[in-house]
């Protein structure tokens, strides 16, 4: 039977009949350094691992910018053509993003499939999408990813494939490559639309929930850093939970009692990995909006990884891209069972931040108190007036909770904004106004 997805992707999509060596391509552009192309690499390696295949070699260049026609210089990729000799690769996967036509002239001058990173990342997703609403989002992705790849004799022609409609436009004067690009086009704003009914749907059902009062709370968080896990533990959810990147793509929500508080409506989602193709972002704003129409983010950071900063920097990076950088967070850094220094350490730089292990239950306790307090925190806001020249205050309320409304005024900004009680505490000298015991705007 023929995977959807492949005639999809057509002749970019890694072979599943049998483990598919690979050989990984990193370049070092200025601003980067050799160890930030490895570290890449090492994470291509995983995600190229997760959709099914073997590294087999890895070659690097540095170079002070892409090469127009191949991304790496013409020698290099001679080297390239050489190695997938010696060590038998069927496949080369680029880090850095590709065009449609150097994976065209890659392709020629190898005599085999270049992919790049975000072909790999969309193969994961279709291979993990199973609601209706998360494998249409995949689809799009991986259409958007392809039509500006069709060329004339492709593998995979959708032409051929549909059968006969090729033979009925003989005679026309449109080409086959015209007719791909036709039903793919076609198809593509059927499943937009699709998409937008969904969503106009699930917009609905936020809506009568906003209605029963209950506070919605994201967990948002680098892929494997234990989100699933962590849903489980505090609702007996029975989400998924594997080693591998990408495990949950479609959102499961579940509703959790606090210690002294209102019951919240908790949901797991997908999660975000460093360069998260746009395109696919794009494609799964409905499932991201369970991020950026939350009240509350629970940000779950894997404290075990190589490198949990980076990782947070690459979370951040995408809740910003969909609008979700507002919603006020908690950082939680999980696996304190095997990082327990680093965990610690983490905590010391992040003010208002915990550590738990998903796994062992430790920290779990407190960090629900934490989060009761600022949800209870999130409906008292504040006042604060903070003068022009302190970017870097207005940056931290930003950051740490929710700003109501702002103004500008002849000694700064004025800010209402909810705050958790320890950052309130901290930028007390910037508070005018407002308080815990004032009534919520809400109210
Ligand atoms: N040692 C340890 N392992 C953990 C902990 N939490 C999660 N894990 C492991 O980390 C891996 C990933 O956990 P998941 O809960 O699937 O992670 P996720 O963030 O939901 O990952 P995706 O859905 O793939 O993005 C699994 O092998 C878990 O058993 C923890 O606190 N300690
Ligand atoms: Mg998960």
């Amino acid at each position: 039977m023929t995977n959807p997805y492949q005639e999809a992707l057509g002749a970019t999509l890694i072979e599943r009949t049998k483990r598919e060596r690979i050989v990984l391509v990193g370049v070092t552009l200025p601003g980067h350094t050799d160890d930030d192309t490895e570290a890449g690499l090492d994470e291509l390696s995983l995600l190229i691992d997760t959709a099914g295949a073997d590294e087999a070699g890895r070659i690097v260049q540095r170079r002070d910018a892409p090469d127009h026609t191949w991304y790496i210089g013409k020698g290099k990729v001679e080297e390239l053509r050489q190695l997938c000799l010696a060590v038998d690769a069927d496949t080369v996967v680029f880090d850095n993003e590709l065009s449609p036509a150097q994976q065209y002239n890659l392709e020629k001058l190898l005599g085999r499939t270049a992919l790049d990173r975000t072909a790999v990342i969309l193969d994961i997703f279709a291979q993990n999408a199973h609601t209706l609403e998360g494998k249409a989002q995949v689809e799009l992705a991986l259409l958007r990813y392809r039509l500006p790849r069709l060329r004339r004799g492709n593998k995979a022609n959708l032409s051929q494939q549909s059968g006969g409609v090729g033979t009925r436009t003989r005679g026309t004067g449109e080409t086959k490559l015209e007719v791909d690009r036709r039903i793919l086009t076609k198809r593509i704003s059927r499943l937009e639309h699709e998409l937008k009914e969904l969503r106009e749907t699930r917009h609905l059902q936020r809506k009568s929930r906003g209605r029963s009062g209950l506070a919605a709370v994201t967990i948002v968080g680098y892929t494997n850093a234990g989100k699933s896990t962590l849903l489980n533990r505090l609702t007996q959810a029975g989400v998924l939970v594997e080693d591998r990147l990408f495990a949950t793509l479609d959102p499961t929500t579940r509703r959790l009692s606090l210690p002294g508080g209102e019951p919240v409506l908790l949901t797991d989602t997908v999660g975000f990995v460093r360069r998260l193709p746009h395109g696919l972002i794009e494609s799964f704003k409905s499932t991201l909006e369970v991020a950026s129409e939350a009240d509350f983010l629970i940000h779950v950071v894997d404290a075990g990884a190589p490198d949990p900063e980076g990782q947070i920097r690459a979370v951040r990076e995408v809740l910003a891209e969909i609008d979700a950088d507002e919603v006020p967070e908690l950082l939680v850094f999980n696996k304190a069972d095997v990082a327990p220094d680093v965990a610690k350490e983490l905590v010391a730089d992040h003010e208002g931040s915990v550590a738990v292990s998903a796994v062992t239950g430790e920290g779990i306790d407190a960090f629900l108190a934490t989060l009761a307090d600022r949800l209870r925190a999130i409906a008292a806001p504040v006042e604060l007036l903070i003068p022009y020249e302190r970017g870097d205050v207005l940056a931290a309320v930003h950051r740490e909770g929710e700003v109501v409304s702002s103004s500008h005024e002849d000694g700064g900004v004025r800010v209402r904004a909810r705050l958790a009680e320890a950052s309130a505490g901290r930028l007390a000298e910037f508070v005018v106004g407002g308080g815990r015991s004032q009534p919520s705007v809400d109210d």
